[in-house]
């Protein structure tokens, strides 16, 4: 077992992991920016590190700092969070170099998936099914063939993308070109990797995630999906489990597939596949390979605590569940909580002068802030996420919609409000809605 891990992140997620390693028994190194100083990750961890000044590029993301730490501390292991290096290959890899363990897959597996047309390559050939499309753009006969034969719309999608950035919707082949040239421009920009291919545009369909949790044994099991439908410009904003649109057998057959793939690539660690599903089809779109934003809800109706098994898994040990121990009970919808202003959603930093969480029987906060906390300007607006958990959809929704009521933060501006709105909106109650949901409500 790890004596002791450092955590490269902050916020919600670095408490999240500190928590996990203090019930395993394991010592914690946080690290933190100058502006950090204060922030509760910090206060909470067994010893903390600066690793550099305010921007992430300088501290959360400045590798040689980190792996100083790392070894100052005498640390084993290094749990990445989400975001910042949690899916950098270089990171993973360096790690390892210097005989520290790398909480999360292989940096093979992260580099499998940070590519998409090898990610759905390797799915398709698994047997997962993935959406219609062409990689090899360097034909425009066969190009054409492929659109004669899927129809307009199609979509560009960066090969090495994610969150939206290098992808256009082309519905006419007046565009088709031009927008094949600048995905490839802005996919070099962000990504440094022009490479783009094309699909089929799904016009309204779900996103559907399916997590997986696999030693390094062999051995794989399935935790349920994630509806997470709700989300404006590619950030998350709500998301539930079980997803209400799924049944037994559906759910199974698509569990089943992802397990099959995982065992072949022998992938190590918790990971999330993501789907588009429509018509009750599913279509593999791309693969995290890190714990995700999320997980909490796949937490409350699976009753298993996922960081600590990704930390069990990452010291080598058997995974001491079997897929028939897992079955989802009841339902868990989390709100991710913005700073940011309600209307123009850009980010509302600043001094919270007071604060008051919900609490009782089937309501969770994942938050790092507090009383006084003064919010910085450098990092993701998002300062919590608000969990609730009922026997049914509509236990959880009631609790969401009293604990929505009962969150108090003042001193800023918040998306509580917002919250507030969809919780109780006919589409959301009925969980009738797709990825389309927030640009049509208001
Ligand atoms: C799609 C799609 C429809 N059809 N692919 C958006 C982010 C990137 N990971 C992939 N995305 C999409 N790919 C096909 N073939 C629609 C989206 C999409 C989307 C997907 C999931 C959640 C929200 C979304 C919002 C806009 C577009």
């Amino acid at each position: 077992m790890f004596k002791k891990i450092l955590i490269a992140n902050r916020g919600e997620i670095a408490l999240r992991v500190l928590r996990a390693c203090r019930e395993l028994g394991i010592k914690t190194v946080a690290i933190h920016s100058d502006v950090d100083e204060s922030a509760m990750h910090v206060r909470m961890a067994d010893e903390s590190i600066c690793v550099g000044p305010a921007s992430a590029q300088s501290s959360y993301l400045n590798i040689p700092a980190i792996i100083t730490a790392a070894t100052l501390t005498d640390a084993d292991a290094i749990h990445p969070g989400y975001g910042f290096l949690s899916e950098n290959q270089r990171f993973a890899e360096i790690i390892e170099e210097h005989n520290i363990k790398f909480i999360g897959p292989s940096s093979e597996h992260i580099k499998m998936m940070g590519n998409k047309i090898d990610a759905k390559k390797i799915m398709d050939d698994s047997g997962v099914p993935t959406v219609k499309g062409i990689n090899d753009l360097s034909n425009k006969e066969k190009i054409n063939d492929f659109i004669k034969n899927v129809k307009y719309p199609i979509i560009v999608k960066a090969a090495s993308g994610g969150g939206g950035k290098g992808m256009r919707v082309v519905t006419e082949d007046d565009d088709l070109e031009k927008s094949i040239k600048e995905a490839k421009i802005e996919a070099k920009k962000s990504f440094n990797d022009e490479n783009v291919y094309l699909e089929k545009f799904l016009t309204s369909p779900k996103h559907i995630e399916i997590q997986v949790l696999c030693d390094s044994h062999g051995n794989v099991v399935t935790l349920g999906e994630r509806d997470c439908s709700i989300q404006r410009k590619h950030q998350k904003l709500i998301e539930e489990s079980p997803s209400s649109v799924l049944n037994e057998t559906e759910r199974d057959k698509i569990s089943d597939l992802c397990r099959k793939a995982m065992k072949k690539i022998n992938y190590e660690g918790v990971g999330t596949l993501e789907f588009l599903y429509e018509n009750n089809e599913f279509y593999f779109m791309e693969m995290n390979t890190r714990l995700q934003v999320e997980h909490p809800v796949t937490e409350m109706v699976t009753g298993i605590d996922l960081v600590k098994e990704q930390i069990l898994v990452a010291t080598g040990e058997k995974l001491q569940i079997n897929q028939s121990d897992i079955s989802l009970n009841g339902n868990s919808i989390e709100c991710r909580i913005n700073a940011e202003h309600p209307e123009s959603f850009i980010p509302s930093p600043g001094k919270i002068t007071q604060y008051h969480q919900p609490g009782g029987l089937g309501v969770r906060v994942d938050s790092a802030v507090y009383d006084g906390y003064s919010i910085p300007s450098n990092y993701d607006s998002m300062i919590g996420k608000l969990i609730t958990y009922g026997s049914n959809r509509q236990e959880a929704l009631k609790k969401m919609t009293r604990a929505l009521e009962e969150y108090v933060i003042m001193g800023i501006n918040t998306n509580i409000q917002l919250h507030q709105k969809i919780i109780k909106s006919d589409e959301f109650t009925k969980g009738n809605y797709d990825i389309n949901f927030m640009s049509k409500f208001n």
